[in-house]
Order: C-alpha cells, then sequence, then structure tokens
C-alpha cells in the first residue's frame, strides 16, 4: 500500500466557511426539476466535466461501480423516447399502483416525454452489479446503488453549477436503455439524466417547491 499526504484544504476562517456553506446552499436551493426544455445545444465539454465530477464520488472499495452514457444522437434520443413511452403508457394505464399514481397526481406527470427528443443531452446512468476497478464484469462490487447514487447527485449538482437545467427521468422498467446503449448485462440502468436550457414556458408546481425544514430532516445530539 502506497500513501500519500490527504490534500491541503483552503484556510477559511469559520465565518467564511459559514459563509461559503451558505452561498452553496443558496446555489443548489435554487436547483428545480425541469419538464420542458428546448433544443438548444450544450457544448459536449460541459457533459464531459459533469461526468468527470460523477466520477469522483466516493464509492465501495473505490470500484467506482458506474457507466454513463452521454446521448446527442437524434436517432438514439427518439429510440430511447419511444421505448420509454411504451413502458410508460403501461405504467399510468395501471401496472403502477393507485396510491403511486395519486403520489405522482400533484406533479402532473404522463406517459408523453417529448423532452427525451428536445432536449440536447441524454445521460444514461448505469450501476455495474460486478466487475471491480479493472471492470472485467466478474470481481464483486460493494454498496453499488449508494456510491451512484452520489455519483448521480454529484453529476446533477455540476450540470446545474453549469447554468444548466435537468430532470431525473426513471422510465420503469427501463431495462431497454441496457439495449439501447450497448451495455452488458450486469450494469443496471437506474435513471436517464436530461440537461439543456429550460423552456420559457417550463413551470414547476407548488408540490416541487415543499422542502422539509431543517427542524424534519436533521436532528442534533
Ligand atoms: N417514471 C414515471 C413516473 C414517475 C415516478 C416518480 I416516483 C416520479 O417522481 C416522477 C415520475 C415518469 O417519469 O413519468
Amino acid at each position: 500500500m502506497s500513501e500519500t499526504p490527504f490534500p491541503r484544504l483552503p484556510a477559511f476562517s469559520d465565518d467564511e466557511r459559514v459563509a461559503r456553506a451558505r452561498a452553496a446552499f443558496d446555489r443548489l436551493a435554487n436547483r428545480r426539476t425541469c419538464r420542458a426544455f428546448t433544443d438548444a445545444p450544450v457544448p459536449r465539454e460541459v457533459i464531459e466535466y459533469a461526468i468527470r465530477a460523477a466520477g469522483t464520488a466516493p464509492s465501495g472499495a473505490n470500484h467506482q461501480p458506474w457507466h454513463f452514457t452521454a446521448i446527442s444522437s437524434p436517432a438514439i434520443k427518439r429510440a430511447i423516447r419511444e421505448a420509454a413511452e411504451a413502458e410508460e403508457r403501461e405504467f399510468y394505464a395501471g401496472r403502477a399502483s393507485d396510491e403511486w399514481l395519486e403520489a405522482l397526481a400533484p406533479l402532473g406527470t404522463d406517459p408523453d416525454k417529448p423532452v427525451l427528443e428536445t432536449a440536447p443531452w441524454l445521460i444514461v446512468c448505469f450501476a455495474q452489479r460486478k466487475g471491480g476497478i479493472a471492470e472485467d464484469g466478474a470481481t464483486g462490487n460493494y454498496y453499488v446503488t449508494e456510491s451512484v447514487g452520489i455519483a448521480c447527485g454529484l453529476l446533477l449538482a455540476t450540470l446545474h453549477e453549469a447554468g444548466l437545467a435537468t430532470l431525473t427521468h426513471t422510465p420503469s422498467p427501463m431495462g431497454f436503455l441496457r439495449d439501447i446503449c450497448g451495455r452488458p448485462a450486469h450494469e443496471k440502468p437506474l435513471m436517464i439524466v436530461v440537461a439543456g436550457h429550460p423552456d420559457p414556458r417550463a413551470t414547476v408546481t407548488d408540490h416541487a417547491l415543499r422542502k422539509k425544514d431543517i427542524a424534519v430532516i436533521a436532528n442534533w445530539l
């Protein structure tokens, strides 16, 4: 085992730390799920840095059990839209429980997913159930969902920092994404992150603005 010193962190005062934490919170608190995008292009480099940021996430045994397929090809976006809408039509028409559909009602979502074609980028996020650091498809991976969840959080945060709107879309089920993206059977699609510029007519529901208070989401011992 070889080691290097822990990287030097900036010597902020506590006041500066509070101000910076607050500023980071203020920026992140502005993120909204976007359900209508324009077709304005976004440079591939932005997506590349967001994926690099995702790739810095901590992961079980540092196996980095994720893969991201970034799609700007209109033909592939169309194929994904068609397959997602086919699954979603069944989901909304009965595959989902009544309780689930009731929970979704305040979001106003439906099986039509035009954004999958309109937005300039779809990033399909895969979790590698096996493979290790060498991606050999056999070595065990650990805390896979947790690791990829953190990576997706960093992906979303970086895209937001870059001034882009995002949508996490989870067509149900989503095995078709593996086929369209040409990924192996041990990779499980977790979500599609749609990224681009918001349509000026895009709206946010009141429901989405109801964030739980710090007093509810945290306790202090
Ligand atoms: N996958 C469907 C339904 C859906 C489910 C949840 I949970 C959401 O928070 C939003 C939507 C869809 O994308 O419409």
